[in-house]
């Protein structure tokens, strides 16, 4: 991407020194010409600074069509599971069906330490919207091939988890609309909580109508000095919009990309079609070099990722009983009080006469 940016703007740099050059309009000073070029220049300039050197595509860490030997061959570089299968066009996690769990692992531990991946997928069927279901994760993990209940892979994971969720399990909460992509680091004990969509442990995500779209759906995560930026491509304008951004993300290396997908009681199509991992090439400051390495995935300054999911905002039936009783309360309270006023006036009145 990198390198796109910085062409495009040598490109127009010289289609506009050419224009400038040939200026059939005699009037125009030459003072404005020059000062435009440097304004290109220097924005060329400030583009050049974005970290990202380069970026090449890693085959042995990419699954593209034609996923030759996928399944069948000891040179693949990937494993099915469960009951995803192959096609020529895409490789399905799991069918329109009920109760399936599917999966694909890389087999090669991943050892770099910048990087994209850019993952194609497409997620549809018969259902009506809310009646459709689970969606599909894509991993980066320590484990690979288990199965369990966190869209067909094991709960209490070590890695990253990146989760297209289809369908609001926790149907109280209001806060988020489905389809919702969102980001999870495991770091072995943590769990998802799967009634509650994983609110308590997320640590960004968005709204992304990825589900029966017209378009190709897309998402790219970026991983770069120990940032996690993810991006949605699901509304065919070819552009990339924020979703989520996590500093001080810390992700060992050896760890398996995975994609994994379940069905529960509703069902959908989920195919991944392909997902693409590009190395990024960076400068480092020397003290980037030596920054340590973790063994245990974690994020710096947890603190400002974590909610109470207990102390949710009341709801109207709780607001209804503690009003009633309230209200009850401060009655008897009443009925108390006049019942000790009248005894103390009693008692007056026996005293004085
Ligand atoms: C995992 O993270 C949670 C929450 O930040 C923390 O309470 C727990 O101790 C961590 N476990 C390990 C093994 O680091
Ligand atoms: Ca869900």
């Amino acid at each position: 991407m990198g390198v796109a940016v910085t062409k495009s703007n040598q490109s127009r740099l010289r289609s506009f020194s050419v224009l400038c050059s040939m200026s059939p309009f005699k009037n125009v000073p030459q003072l404005a010409c020059l000062f435009v070029t440097v304004f290109i220049l220097m924005s060329q300039a400030l583009a050049d600074k974005q970290e990202v050197v380069e970026e090449f595509l890693k085959r042995e860490y990419s699954l593209a069509k034609p996923y030759r030997g996928l399944g069948f061959s000891g040179s693949s570089q990937w494993d099915l599971m469960g009951t995803a299968v192959v096609t020529t066009d895409y490789v399905r996690l799991t069918p329109d069906l009920q109760s399936r769990q599917g999966a694909v692992w890389s087999r090669i531990p991943f050892f770099l330490r910048d990087w994209e991946l850019k993952v194609h997928f497409k997620i549809y069927g018969q259902g009506k919207k809310n009646f459709n279901g689970d969606g599909l994760a894509i991993w980066l993990t320590k484990d690979r091939m288990k199965n369990g209940p966190v869209f067909g892979n094991m709960n209490e994971f070590t890695g990253l988890g990146i989760f297209v969720d289809t369908y609001p399990n926790d149907d109280k909460s209001h806060d988020r609309a489905f389809p919702y992509i969102s980001v999870m680091l495991g770091n072995g004990t943590l769990s998802y909580d799967h009634d509650h969509d994983g609110r308590s442990a997320g640590l960004g995500g968005c709204t992304a109508m990825a589900r029966n779209a017209i378009f190709d759906t897309f998402l790219l995560v970026r991983y770069s000095r120990n940032r996690l930026t993810l991006m949605v491509d699901v509304e065919g304008k070819q552009e990339w919009k924020e979703c989520a951004d996590i500093s001080g993300l810390r992700l060992p290396t050896g760890y398996f990309f995975g994609a994994s997908s379940a069905t529960g009681d509703l069902s959908d199509n989920h195919d991944i079609i392909s997902m693409k991992l590009y190395q990024l090439t960076l400068e480092r400051t020397p003290e980037e070099e030596e920054d340590e390495e973790v063994t245990i995935p974690r994020v710096d300054h947890m603190e400002q990722f974590e909610v109470n999911v207990q102390d949710e905002e009341m709801s109207g039936v709780q607001f209804f009983f503690t009003l009633l009783f309230s209200i009850l309360g401060v009655g008897v309270l009443a009925v108390v009080g006049l019942m000790v006023y009248g005894r103390w006036k009693e008692n007056r009145r026996k005293r004085f006469y």
